[in-house]
């Protein structure tokens, strides 16, 4: 396969020509591409150096494949114009998540509706495929009917001007910020900007990708994002309402058995997930998983995982071996 990566430089770029070559996927050429203002840098990947493209450059060279990871207003852009010249595009923006005529794709869950006619293909955002990945199977055996969700998100999601804030912190170097507000130190609860409901952008992409994905409109979701100064992933607290009661270690079985989901859940051992474990890992990491005694058939669970991984590059090379491994591109 000839791939285009799309946003090669940036955090996530970076992490995909790794996951890349980890994997093993099938690169018969690799194409970085970047914005104008990186094009022409070298960058190494398996041994080999590589000199970073311009987008209308590597359009032009038609790969089978582009991994996309270079913010909504480049996808929105750019996608159609590879998608004509017949590249398959994955994309990890939120610039086509939510329309209708677009695969939103989480491969352990619902990758059989991809189709060779998919030219765009929605990577979800981070925060939704980490709770997707526990619940979709228990949704399955329960029904669930009600989501609450809170999350307290690395401050990688924002990118590399973040973590620079939060280092500046640390030595005490006022430069310029990310946020609105200090990090080191802080809780903000605020991922992403408002929309009209007083939601963040963030909390509402919970809510919609979830149903999305889980193909189901009924289930209510609600949520509160919190940026916190941590790097290793996204740690999200989860209050789940099914149709259906559950016996707890039964969920523990199923969760134990579902492929990319690792149970780490034993208050002997004092073992749950936390991001610094889930750090550079692929797996989502469910622990802490307990009835919720106020009210019937209703769960809580702690959900940790790396959101640069599975969050986002893994997710999305996992979408490009389904695709070559079912001859869809
Ligand atoms: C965050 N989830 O942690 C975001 C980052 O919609 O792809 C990814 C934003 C997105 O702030």
């Amino acid at each position: 396969m000839r791939v285009a990566v799309v946003g090669a430089t940036g955090m996530v770029g970076e992490i995909m020509l790794q996951v890349l070559a980890e994997r093993n996927f099938p690169v018969t050429e690799l194409i970085p591409v970047a914005s104008e203002k990186s094009v022409g840098k070298e960058i190494e990947w398996k041994g080999k150096t590589y000199k970073v493209v311009g987008l209308q450059t590597a359009v032009d060279m038609k790969p089978e494949i582009a991994l996309f990871s270079a913010g909504g207003e480049t996808s929105l852009e750019w996608a159609p114009k590879f998608a004509a010249a017949g590249t398959t595009v994955i994309d990890n923006s939120s610039a086509w998540r939510m329309d209708a005529t677009k695969k939103l794709v989480v491969p352990e869950i619902n990758a059989s509706v991809l189709t060779k006619e998919d030219k765009i293909i929605a990577n979800p955002n981070c925060s939704t495929i980490q709770m997707v990945m526990a619940l979709a199977p228990l949704h399955t055996k329960y029904d669930i009917k009600r989501i609450v969700v809170s999350t307290y998100q690395s401050i990688t999601g924002t990118g590399v001007k973040a973590v620079r804030q939060l280092e500046n912190e640390y030595a005490g170097i006022q430069d310029e910020m990310a946020y609105k507000y200090p990090i080191h130190r802080n809780a903000i609860p605020q991922c992403d900007s408002f929309e009209a409901n007083g939601y963040t952008k963030e909390e509402m992409k919970l809510v919609r990708e979830t149903q999305k994905i889980l193909n189901d409109n009924t289930i209510a979701v609600t949520a509160t994002a919190i940026r916190i100064p941590v790097v290793g992933g996204h740690s999200e607290a989860v209050n789940i309402q099914f149709e259906n009661d559950f016996d707890v270690n039964e969920v523990r079985q199923i969760l134990h058995n579902t492929p990319g989901v690792t149970v780490q859940d034993n208050l002997d051992t004092f073992t749950y997930p936390m991001p610094i474990y889930a750090q550079g890992k692929d797996d989502v990491f469910v622990g802490r998983i307990r009835r919720d005694e106020s009210q019937p058939n209703t769960i809580n669970m702690w959900i940790v995982a790396d959101n640069l991984r599975k969050g986002a590059a893994t997710n999305t090379i996992q979408i490009a071996e389904y695709l070559v491994a079912n001859k869809l591109v």
